[in-house]
Parts: C-alpha cells; sequence; structure tokens
C-alpha cells in the first residue's frame, strides 16, 4: 500500500535516526580499514542462508553478515550497513518495511510495490493455482496483475482470452506476451519503469526468461521444461533482486512447489475473494460460510453469474483444503 506522505516523512525521520545513532555507535566498533566509521544505507539484493549481497548506494555490492541481534532480512530490504574490508561488510540495522511477502508462513521479499503473476501455456495454467496467488495478494494488500507468457504455443487465442476476461472482469489486469517472440515484451517494461516488482508463478512459466529480455546482459539461467510432465525444473533457487537499467527493481523468486504453498484461514480465503466482499454483508447468517448455508448472498450471486462459477468453485477448494471436514462438502447441487 502507498505510504502517506506523513509516513513517508516519519519513516525517512526514523530512518535519518537511526542512521546517525549507527554511526556513533560504529565509533569504537569494528573499525574498518578503508571506512573506519561510516555507517551506511544498502539494498538486499539476495539472500544466502545467513549471508546478504547488499548494494551500496554508490552501486558497489558487498557480500555481508548481520550482526545476531538483527531479524532476518531479504530481498529488497533497506539496511544499514559498514564496511568490514574490500567488498565485505556487516548490517547493523534492518530499515523498516513498508510490506512483505510471504509464502508457506517464509519471508521471501520485502518493500515491493507490484506484484506479478506470471503464467503460461505449458506448463498450463490452473485457475485454482491463479486464485490462490491472487488470495495471497490481497491479504498481503499488494496489487498484482497477471501476465499469460509463451502466448505463440497457444492454438485458440480466443479460449484463453475468454478464460481471462473472469479475472479482468473482477479489476485484474492481464497481459499477454511472448518472450520467444518478443511479443509485448516493451509494453510490459514501460509498466516497470519505477517502483519494485516482483515475478512470482509456477516453475517454468519463463520468469527469469522475461527478466533476460527485460534487462539486457544479464543472463539468467533458464531450464527447459519437462518434454514429458511439461513441468518446470525449478531452476532458480534464490529470490534475487535486479535493477532495470530504464528504471525500476524487479524480484526473479523460484517458482513454487506444492508443499510450499501458502497455508490459508478460512478468514484469509474469504478475504481474497475481492468480487465476494460487497455481497458478503448481505447473507441471511452473520457467520455465513457460503457452503450450505440457506439464504447466501455469494451462491445467489454465482447462481446468477455475477460471480464466476470457476471462482467460487476455487473458493470452496481452498477452504476444503484448509479444512479437511469440508473436503467433500462442495457439490454444484448445493447452490
Ligand atoms: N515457447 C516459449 N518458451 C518460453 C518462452 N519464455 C520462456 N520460455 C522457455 O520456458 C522455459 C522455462 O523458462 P524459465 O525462465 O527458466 O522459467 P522460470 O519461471 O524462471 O522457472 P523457475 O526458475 O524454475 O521458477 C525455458 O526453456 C524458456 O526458454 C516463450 O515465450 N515461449
Ligand atoms: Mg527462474
Ligand atoms: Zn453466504
Amino acid at each position: 500500500m502507498p505510504l502517506t506522505h506523513h509516513q513517508r516523512w516519519r519513516l525517512e525521520k526514523i530512518q535519518a535516526e537511526r542512521i546517525a545513532r549507527a554511526n556513533k555507535a560504529s565509533d569504537n566498533l569494528e573499525e574498518s580499514p578503508l571506512n573506519p566509521d561510516k555507517a551506511q544505507i544498502g539494498l538486499v539484493i539476495i539472500r544466502y542462508g545467513q549471508r546478504l549481497l547488499v548494494k551500496a548506494k554508490s552501486g558497489e555490492l558487498y557480500q555481508c553478515t548481520a550482526r545476531r541481534n538483527i531479524d532476518l532480512s531479504v530481498a529488497g530490504d533497506q539496511v544499514i550497513f559498514k564496511i568490514t574490508q574490500s567488498n565485505q561488510g556487516i548490517v547493523t540495522v534492518l530499515l523498516e518495511r513498508h510490506n512483505q511477502l510471504h509464502r508457506a508462513h517464509k519471508l521471501i521479499a520485502a518493500n515491493i510495490d507490484q506484484l506479478w503473476l506470471v503464467v503460461a501455456i505449458e506448463p498450463h495454467y490452473q485457475f485454482e493455482l491463479i486464485d490462490r496467488y491472487l488470495v495471497v495478494a490481497e491479504n498481503e494488500k499488494l496489487p498484482i496483475n497477471i501476465v499469460v507468457n509463451k502466448i505463440e504455443l497457444a492454438s485458440d487465442m480466443k479460449k484463453i482470452k475468454f478464460d481471462f476476461s473472469m479475472y479482468e472482469n473482477i479489476g485484474y489486469s492481464v497481459s499477454y506476451l511472448s518472450v520467444k517472440k518478443q511479443i509485448h515484451i516493451n509494453q510490459l517494461k514501460t509498466q516497470l519503469n519505477t517502483k519494485a516488482h516482483i515475478f512470482l508463478g509456477q516453475s517454468g512459466v519463463g520468469k527469469s526468461s522475461l527478466i533476460n529480455a527485460l534487462i539486457p546482459n544479464l543472463n539468467l539461467r533458464v531450464n527447459e521444461i519437462s518434454a514429458k510432465s511439461k513441468l518446470g525444473k525449478h531452476t532458480t533457487t534464490n529470490t534475487t533482486l535486479y535493477h532495470i537499467p530504464s528504471g525500476g527493481d524487479l524480484i526473479d523468486s523460484p517458482g513454487i512447489r506444492e508443499f510450499q504453498l501458502y497455508e490459508l484461514t478460512n478468514q484469509e480465503i474469504l478475504n481474497g475473494f475481492k468480487e465476494f466482499k460487497p455481497l458478503i454483508h448481505t447473507c441471511k447468517f452473520r457467520n455465513c460460510a457460503h457452503i450450505f448455508e440457506p439464504k447466501c448472498a455469494i451462491k445467489s450471486a454465482v447462481k446468477s453469474g455475477k460471480i464466476h462459477k470457476k471462482r467460487y468453485q476455487s473458493y470452496l477448494t481452498l477452504v476444503s483444503s484448509s479444512n479437511t471436514l469440508l473436503t467433500y462438502a462442495y457439490k454444484p447441487s448445493n447452490l
């Protein structure tokens, strides 16, 4: 969520005070031959286990460790660090985040302005997985756009556009592109000119390929998807931030594995279906779960076509996978 002017001012003031304190503290601690008492702000580019790669304002990169009393930092974090020796440093302060993104309760990135869910024709997109990501984004209050890659492989583009119109109708933006055939890449590039972005999505959909197309000479490792299963091979292993020469920052993240899916509570799931929200207060029962209850506004909206059947089906699947008692609850006759 964008910060208000006042919030940003407060954050900057707190950061300035922290830098001043860190500078003072560093007078007697870990004296560096290169930079004896200067703490500086850096941006975490990647985390490898306990080590961090931090980019200074000058653009130089430093391999850092963090003081033990400091919370775990991840790509996108702003930190205060001191240089201890050539290209090495120590992180002394983790600056306040304006947001954070979790996966399976694990923090993966911080200070993100825009999420991009990348899906593809191969491995073929699945509505339930798309809805899961949308639910996570809604709960973290982060804007999310959908990118459909590898469109040159589509035999029926009309059908694909029809499938995704369900998302456009509820306010998500959808872009169709092909890295291979360079279709609509520049259009996407202009949307990444400012702010911090992250690419999310299944392994093999082309997140790293897309970043290679957006940032010349980067040459990130990409991998063929399996010819047999049509699934990706989990090529990217660390969440990493890259600066786009024309502007913003872009984070590549590893494709998810099934067991890494975020475990959601029923309340989070409901909260994640944004088109349900205006209706839920009109159900007969205040604690309506929108499954078995009579006079349910959500079920009526599904019946009348105001809410898409596939979205409601995803809602039921997600709720039932978070609550085994409901596993067999859904039958179209419940509607
Ligand atoms: N046909 C086709 N293949 C593409 C396109 N974009 C990427 N690929 C291929 O898709 C495969 C997977 O791409 P990656 O970029 O490694 O996918 P990823 O999403 O980063 O996967 P992980 O790192 O495992 O999460 C590679 O063989 C790419 O060459 C495209 O537009 N069309
Ligand atoms: Mg990758
Ligand atoms: Zn209801």
